[in-house]
C-alpha cells in the first residue's frame, strides 16, 4: 500500500531541482525548497487512488487550513523519511536542519483551523474520499512580536508564489460574479446579471494518508482579474473605474481576517467567502458531471461539510446553480440542498455567531438575499404550523430577522446534520442555542468529540517518546490511538518510569536550548513547565494563570526560604490585533514577566515566559515539553479545546475546568490523573443569575485583594497605574463576565496539589504515563470515523 521510494527518481528530481542554484554555496534554505519540491515532483509521479465506489465523498470547507509545515509530516506519511535523509547525508546536507528550514503557513486563527488540518490528515489515513476547500491567503495570520512588552504585528507572507508543495491547476478555473441587479426571464424567473467578475485559480497542496498509497488535495483558491483592465471604461476615460477589478481580485485573498470567536461584519470577508464558495460549489458540480451522474443523484455522492457558519453561503449558492442553471423547480432543488449540507458549530459565544446586514447581503448577492427570503418564508410557514403565532419563537429561530440574516440558522434550516464537537458543547448547543430547531427535527443533532491526527502530534514532535512506545507496544499505535492503553502495564514499570522521564527532560532541554537562543531567558530544566497556549481571550483567562503567578511571587517574598518547587510559565498567544483587552492581558503578563525575571530574590524558582509567534511549528516544540497543561476556560464557552488533548498525550497532567473535552479527558484518564477545579456550567449560570458580584470576592479574600493592588499601584508597570486598566477594569468594575475571581481560589488549591503530586516523583511519572496511555480516544481518526458512521455514510 505504502508509496515506493524510488532513490534514482528522487535523486533525478533533486539535481533537476537544485539545477538553479550554485551547488557549493545552496543554503539551507534552497535545499528545503529543492528537497521538497523534488518530493513533491515525486507523489505526483505516484498514480492517485481511485475513489472508493460506496461511500460518499467529503467535500469539507472551511476558512482556515492550518497546516503548520508540511515536508517532515509528507516524509513520515510516505514512510520515506530515513531514505530521504540517507540520500542526503551522502550530499554532505543534514535533513533535520533543512526541515528547520520550513515555512510554516500560518491560514488559520487557532482551534477551528488546526482541526481542520488534523481532519485531513485523518480522512486521507482512513481511507474517506474528501477534498478541502479553502482559501489561498497571501498573508497568513499576522508575525507577533513585543515591544516593550505590547504585542506588535507585522504581516506573514509565506511565499505561496514559490512553495514547493503547490500544484497549480488552470483548468480548474471559475469565475465568480458580484453585485449587479436582478431581472426576470420570459418565464417570471429571476435572473442575476453580476456587476462583475473575479477569476478563481486552483492551487493544490497534497495530504497524504498514513503509509497507505493515498494523497487527496487541499484546493486552495486565490482571486485574479478576469483582465485587468476593462477596456470599454477605459476608453469611455473612467480609468479608476477600468482598474477597479484588479484591484478588487488583489484585495480579495490578500489576507486571512484575524478574529477568532469575534464576527467583524466586513464586507470584504463575506466577498471571500462567497468567493471560496462559488469555487468550491463550482467545483463540486464539475467533478459530478465528470463523473456521468444525474444532478438529482448529487446527495448519494456528496456531502459539503462548513466548518463553523464561514461558508454557510455555499448553501444558497447551490440552490442558485440547481434553480437558475439547471431549471429545477423548487422542490426539486431543496432535496438536494437539504440533503447535501452538514454544519459543525464550534462556538456558542454570542459575538462568534456570524449575522450579515441586509443591505450588504442584497447589494453584493442580490440572487442570493432572494433565495435566503425564500427558504426563511417557506420555514416560517413550518414554525407557524408548529407554534402558531408565537412571536417569541420565530424571533429566535428566524433566518432572515429585524435586518439581519444569521448564517447559523440557514445551516441549521438547510442542512441535513448539525453537530457540536465535544459531549457537553453538543448538550449547550441543543439546550442553549437551538432547543426549537431540536424539537422541530432532534435526529439532525449529533455530537462528535474532536480529535488531533497522532501523526504530527506525537510521532512527529515527540520522537523519541514515539520510539520509546514502538519498543514496548507490538501495535501500529500511529494508526490505532486506542493502542496506547497497551501503556498501562508499565505504568509501574521502573525502568519504563526512567525513560519516560528521562524523554520528557530530554524534551525541556530542548524547548530551553531554544527559548536561550531566541530570547535569551535561561530555563532551569529541573522546573515544572507550565504550560498555556491557545489564542488569547477573556474566556480562556489567560489572566486567570497571571493571578497565580502573582500569588506565587507574592508569597516568595513574604517568605523568602519558602520551599516550593521551580515553576517556569510558558505562554503562548495572539490576540487579534482590534482586540483591545487581549493585547492589554499580553501586556500585563510580559509586564509581570519582566519584574519576576529580573528579581534577585525570586532567582530560578520563578520563570515566566510569553513565547512570541506562537504557531504549528512552536507547538511542535512546546507540547513535549509540557509538564502542565493549562485548560482554564470559564467552564461553557471553549467548545472542545484541542491544545488539552495534544498536551495529555505527550505527557503532561491538566489543570482544567470542567468545559469542553476536558469532560471527556477526565473521564477517560481518571480523575487521579487531571486537576479539576471550578464552577460548572450549571454553578456558572446560578451564579450569573443570583448576581454575581467579584468586589465581594475581593473583600473577602486578602491575599487576592494585595496582587490586584499591586497591579492597580504601578509595582508591575515603572509606577504607572493605568497600565494594566482595561484588565482590571473587566474583572472589577466591569463584573468579571468570565468569573476570574470567582474560580481564583479554587485554582490555586488545584495548583497545590499539582506541587504535591510533583513532589512525588512516582506518582507523577505514573500519572504521566496514564495520561499518554489513556487518550486515544482522541485520535482524529476516530472523529473522522464518528462523522462517517453519524453524519456521511449513514443510512437515511
Ligand atoms: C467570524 C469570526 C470567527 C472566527 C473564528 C468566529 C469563530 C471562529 C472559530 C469558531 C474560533 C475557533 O477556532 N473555535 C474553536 O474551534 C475548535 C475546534 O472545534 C475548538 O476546539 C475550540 O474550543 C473553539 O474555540
Amino acid at each position: 500500500m505504502q508509496a515506493i521510494f524510488s532513490k534514482t527518481t528522487f535523486m533525478a528530481a533533486l539535481t533537476r531541482q537544485c539545477a538553479p542554484y550554485q551547488p557549493q554555496a545552496m543554503t539551507q534554505h534552497q535545499w528545503w525548497q529543492a528537497v521538497s519540491a523534488a518530493l513533491a515532483e515525486q507523489l505526483l509521479a505516484s498514480p492517485p487512488t481511485p475513489p472508493s465506489g460506496q461511500q460518499r465523498h467529503v467535500n469539507y470547507i472551511s476558512m482556515e487550513f492550518l497546516i503548520g509545515r508540511l515536508t517532515a509530516n509528507n516524509l513520515i506519511n510516505l514512510g520515506w523519511l530515513d531514505d530521504v535523509s540517507e540520500v542526503l547525508k551522502k550530499q554532505g546536507v543534514n535533513l533535520t536542519d533543512v526541515l528547520e528550514q520550513e515555512v510554516d503557513p500560518a491560514l488559520g486563527n487557532g482551534g477551528l483551523g488546526r482541526l481542520a488540518a488534523c481532519f485531513l490528515d485523518s480522512m486521507a489515513t482512513v481511507g474517506q474520499p474528501a477534498v478541502g476547500y479553502g482559501l489561498n491567503y497571501q498573508y497568513g495570520l499576522f508575525r507577533q512580536s513585543f515591544y516593550d512588552g505590547a504585542q506588535q504585528e507585522a504581516p506573514d507572507s509565506w511565499h505561496r508564489e514559490t512553495y514547493p508543495w503547490f500544484r497549480r491547476n488552470g483548468s480548474l478555473a471559475v469565475s465568480v460574479g458580484f453585485g449587479g441587479k436582478l431581472s426576470k426571464d420570459a418565464q417570471g424567473r429571476e435572473q442575476w446579471q453580476p456587476a462583475f467578475s473575479l477569476m478563481g485559480e486552483a492551487s493544490d497542496l497534497p495530504v497524504v494518508g498514513y503509509q497507505n498509497g493515498i494523497t487527496q488535495p487541499l484546493r486552495l483558491w486565490q482571486a485574479v482579474a478576469m483582465q485587468p483592465f476593462d477596456l470599454g471604461l477605459f476608453n469611455d476615460g473612467k480609468y479608476l473605474e477600468a482598474e477597479r477589478q484588479g484591484v478588487e481580485a488583489e484585495k480579495l485573498t490578500k489576507v486571512l481576517y484575524p478574529n477568532d470567536n469575534h464576527q467583524a461584519g466586513k464586507r470584504l470577508r463575506l466577498m471571500q467567502q462567497y468567493f471560496q464558495c462559488a469555487c468550491s460549489v463550482a467545483d463540486i458540480l464539475r467533478r459530478h458531471h465528470a463523473a456521468g451522474r444525474k444532478i438529482a443523484d448529487l446527495p448519494q455522492y456528496e456531502v459539503i461539510q462548513l466548518n463553523d457558519t464561514h461558508p454557510t453561503i455555499a448553501i444558497p449558492e447551490l440552490l442558485r446553480i440547481l434553480l437558475d442553471e439547471h431549471q429545477l423547480d423548487w422542490d426539486a432543488a431543496w432535496s438536494i440542498v437539504s440533503r447535501t449540507f452538514a454544519y459543525t458549530n464550534h462556538t456558542l459565544m454570542p459575538e462568534a455567531l456570524e449575522c450579515w446586514n441586509e443591505r450588504l447581503v442584497r447589494s453584493l448577492l442580490p440572487r442570493h438575499f432572494s433565495l435566503i427570503k425564500q427558504i426563511n418564508a417557506r420555514f416560517k410557514v413550518l414554525v407557524q404550523q408548529r407554534w402558531p403565532d408565537d412571536a417569541d419563537v420565530w424571533e429566535r429561530v428566524a433566518i432572515h430577522h429585524n435586518r439581519q440574516v444569521r448564517m447559523a440558522n440557514l445551516c441549521v434550516v438547510s442542512g441535513f446534520a448539525v453537530n457540536g464537537v465535544a459531549a457537553l458543547h453538543s448538550e449547550l448547543v441543543v439546550k442553549d442555542l437551538f432547543p426549537h430547531y431540536h424539537q422541530l427535527w432532534p435526529e439532525k443533532f449529533h455530537n462528535v468529540t474532536n480529535g488531533i491526527t497522532p501523526r504530527r502530534w506525537l510521532r512527529q514532535c515527540n520522537p523519541a517518546l514515539s520510539a520509546l512506545i514502538d519498543s514496548k507496544l507490538n501495535a501500529e499505535w500511529v494508526t490505532d490511538l486506542d493502542a496506547l492503553k497497551g501503556l498501562e502495564a508499565f505504568a509501574d514499570d521502573q525502568n519504563f518510569h526512567q525513560r519516560y522521564r528521562q524523554i520528557k527532560q530530554e524534551n525541556k532541554h530542548r524547548l530551553a536550548a531554544w527559548v536561550q537562543h531566541t530570547m535569551g531567558i535561561t530555563l532551569n530544566p529541573a522546573a515544572i513547565f507550565d504550560v498555556q497556549i491557545k489564542r488569547l481571550h477573556e474566556y480562556k483567562r489567560q489572566h486567570l494563570n497571571l493571578l497565580h503567578i502573582l500569588s506565587l511571587y507574592r508569597q516568595l517574598r513574604d517568605n523568602p526560604q519558602l520551599d516550593m518547587v521551580p515553576r517556569v510559565f510558558l505562554f503562548g498567544a495572539k490576540a487579534a490585533p482590534g482586540y483591545y483587552l487581549a493585547k492589554n492581558i499580553i501586556y500585563a503578563i510580559n509586564k509581570v514577566a519582566e519584574k519576576i525575571n529580573n528579581d534577585p530574590l525570586v532567582g530560578d524558582r520563578l520563570k515566566v515566559v510569553f513565547i512570541p509567534d506562537y504557531k504549528v511549528s512552536v507547538a511542535e516544540l512546546m507540547i513535549p515539553a509540557a509538564d502542565v497543561s493549562e485548560q482554564i476556560s470559564t467552564a461553557g464557552k471553549e467548545a472542545s479545546g484541542t491544545g488539552n488533548m495534544k498536551l495529555a498525550l505527550n505527557g503532561a497532567i491538566t489543570v482544567g475546568t470542567l468545559d469542553g473535552a476536558n469532560v471527556e479527558i477526565a473521564e477517560q484518564v481518571g480523575s487521579e490523573h487531571i486537576f479539576i477545579f471550578g464552577h460548572t456550567v450549571d454553578e456558572v449560570k446560578a451564579l450569573l443569575r443570583k448576581g454575581y458580584n467579584p468586589l465581594s470576592v475581593r473583600k473577602k479574600d486578602k491575599h487576592l485583594n494585595k496582587l490586584l493592588t499591586e497591579l492597580e499601584n504601578g509595582f508591575f508597570s515603572d509606577g504607572d497605574k493605568e497600565a494594566f486598566r482595561p484588565m482590571l477594569d473587566s474583572l472589577l468594575a466591569g463584573g468579571d463576565p468570565y468569573l476570574v475571581l470567582a474560580d481564583f481560589a479554587e485554582y490555586c488549591a488545584a495548583q497545590r496539589q499539582v506541587e504535591a503530586l510533583y513532589r512525588d516523583t512516582q506518582q507523577w511519572t505514573r500519572s504521566t504515563i496514564l495520561n499518554t496511555a489513556r487518550v486515544g480516544m482522541f485520535s482524529s481518526d476516530r472523529a473522522i470515523r464518528d462523522y462517517q458512521q453519524r453524519i456521511w455514510q449513514a443510512k437515511r
